[in-house]
């Protein structure tokens, strides 16, 4: 009697010990984070975040899987900055527009005119330039991925044709909470209304702005052509965007996942930047079927002329030789 009591004892401890490491096993093997856009799924910036999502579950056997959210259902970007920043959500990818709230070192990014197209920009982020800024996060209590792209702002309207920066005068536009595009929007003698993305459609709907400016992946995301008749490709900025995710909970994943959700950004770029460039093939096309009146030839030469006291007030701040650093990127 008594050994087979002991032996009931014992069958059950090895069950419990079994269920409690099976369920051990099973409750590690689903860790769950969530990742946040302001703009739709179908964006750029909505595939850069299924992507990675897409990239975890993947290398992780699904033992990590990334929740995806959109169009700010988690926040705009300023507050889901600062979400990850305190570890509310792991993940967010955003535009570098609220960026210098946390990270002033990143304001150098945003000076109009500074790169020459997309694919100087990719080369300064994905080298040590921006190697280099990447690590000034992890002191703000982000780890920062990977830049990803928003890409090549350019200005819509409901007022008037821009053809030259003169007309840009009095337009009460909407920025984003970014410093330097509100110091420069200025010098073109706009009327600056820092405001989070996710009130821009209301705020264009209502006339509460004349306008506003982003690349042609938002602008179309954003369904713009709704409220906005005209369009100007002034090419006046390009917006990195950033896969920022919280340190700690980075800092809290094994060597092999660390790698993994590095590996993952980085694939979940390559397809944003192609979304990008096929939005920057169609976008024009696209937006003028859709009523949108588009002046394509811009002198930019002139808007660099007119952003000339600015750009010595940044030379100032950010150091020219940090500037032309950028500059000389090739
Ligand atoms: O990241 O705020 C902006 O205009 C951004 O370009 C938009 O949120 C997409």
């Amino acid at each position: 009697m008594k050994i087979s009591r002991r032996l009931t004892s014992l069958a059950l401890a090895c069950s419990v010990a079994a269920g409690l490491a099976g369920f051990g096993a099973t409750a590690s093997a689903q860790t769950a984070m969530r990742i946040n856009i302001s703009v739709a799924k179908d964006s750029h910036q909505g595939v850069a975040i299924d992507t990675f999502a897409a990239e975890v579950d993947k290398r992780t056997s699904g033992r990590i899987k990334v929740q995806t959210f959109y169009s700010g259902s988690l926040g705009a970007e300023r507050e889901s900055i600062e979400a990850v920043q305190l570890g509310t959500h792991e993940l967010t990818f955003s535009s570098t527009g609220p960026v210098p709230n946390f990270v002033p070192e990143a304001r150098i990014l945003d000076i109009p005119f500074l790169f020459r197209d997309k694919a100087h920009a990719r080369t300064v982020l994905d080298g040590a330039i921006g190697q280099e800024m990447l690590a000034k996060f992890e002191s703000k209590g982000f780890k920062a991925l990977a830049w990803g792209e928003n890409g090549v702002r350019h200005m819509t309207n409901n007022k008037r044709s821009v053809n030259a920066p003169d007309d840009l005068k009095g337009l009460k536009m909407r920025t984003m909470e970014n410093p330097v595009h509100v110091a420069a929007y200025k010098g073109l003698g706009i009327v600056t209304t820092p405001m989070a993305f996710t009130e821009v459609f209301t705020a264009l709907q209502q006339g509460t702005v004349d306008g506003q400016e982003n690349p042609l992946s938002v602008i179309m995301a954003a369904k713009f052509e709704q409220v906005q008749k005209h369009l100007t490709l002034t090419g006046h900025v390009y917006s990195p965007a950033i896969f920022l995710m919280n340190k700690a909970a980075f800092d809290k994943l094994s060597a092999d996942d660390k790698r993994h959700f590095l590996e993952a950004a980085k694939v979940a770029v390559k397809a944003n930047r192609d979304r990008v460039d096929a939005d920057d093939a169609r976008g024009v096309q696209e937006l003028r079927s859709k009523g949108m009146q588009v002046v394509e030839n811009v002198d930019k030469a002139r808007f660099i002329k007119q952003l000339e006291p600015v750009n010595a007030e940044f030379e100032k701040q950010f150091g020219k030789a940090n500037i032309d650093r950028i500059r000389n990127v090739r």
